[in-house]
């Protein structure tokens, strides 16, 4: 059967490659998807790659991902240092939870240090920008 990964984009990640360069790079999330596509088909794997700017519409899609997939990569944006509702939807699953930031979250504002994410996700990856979701990918896909 084929595996499922999902990968989720939060809030303001629709604007990578439109604005704030210096922090978040060129790279726009439609490249991303593509090289995540990229390394899915040659695996065999079906993605599933989304964004949106709604903590509600992430949870449902984390909930979706518990009965799909076998994987979840994670970026949840700002809701990684404030949702406590996005922890206990990803605290559902039994699934590897992979989490990615494009920046380095520990040399910006303290409030970005924390996240709750992080507490349920098996690997982190944060400061190698658009690259991270290609290095957290190939750690999913490797089991
Ligand atoms: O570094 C990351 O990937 C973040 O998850 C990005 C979030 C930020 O709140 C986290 O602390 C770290 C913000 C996403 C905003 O993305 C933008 C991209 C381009 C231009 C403006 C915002």
């Amino acid at each position: 059967m084929t595996k499922t990964i999902y990968i989720l984009n939060g809030p303001n990640l629709n604007l990578l490659g439109k604005r704030q360069p210096d922090i978040y790079g060129s790279v726009s999330l439609k490249d991303i998807e593509t090289s995540c596509k990229e390394m899915t088909d040659a695996q065999g794997w079906h993605l599933v790659f989304r964004q949106t700017n709604h903590e509600g519409v992430l949870i449902d899609w984390v909930q979706e991902a518990r009965e799909n997939a076998c994987a979840l990569l994670i970026n949840a944006g700002g809701l990684s240092h404030t949702s406590v509702s996005l922890l206990d939807a990803l605290l559902m699953l039994d699934i590897p939870i992979y989490e990615v930031h494009i920046s380095q979250i520990y040399q910006r504002d303290s409030f970005r240090h924390h996240s709750f994410v992080s507490s349920v996700a098996q690997g982190i990856v944060a400061g190698f920008g658009a690259n991270g979701y290609m290095m957290a990918l190939k750690a999913a896909l490797a089991g």
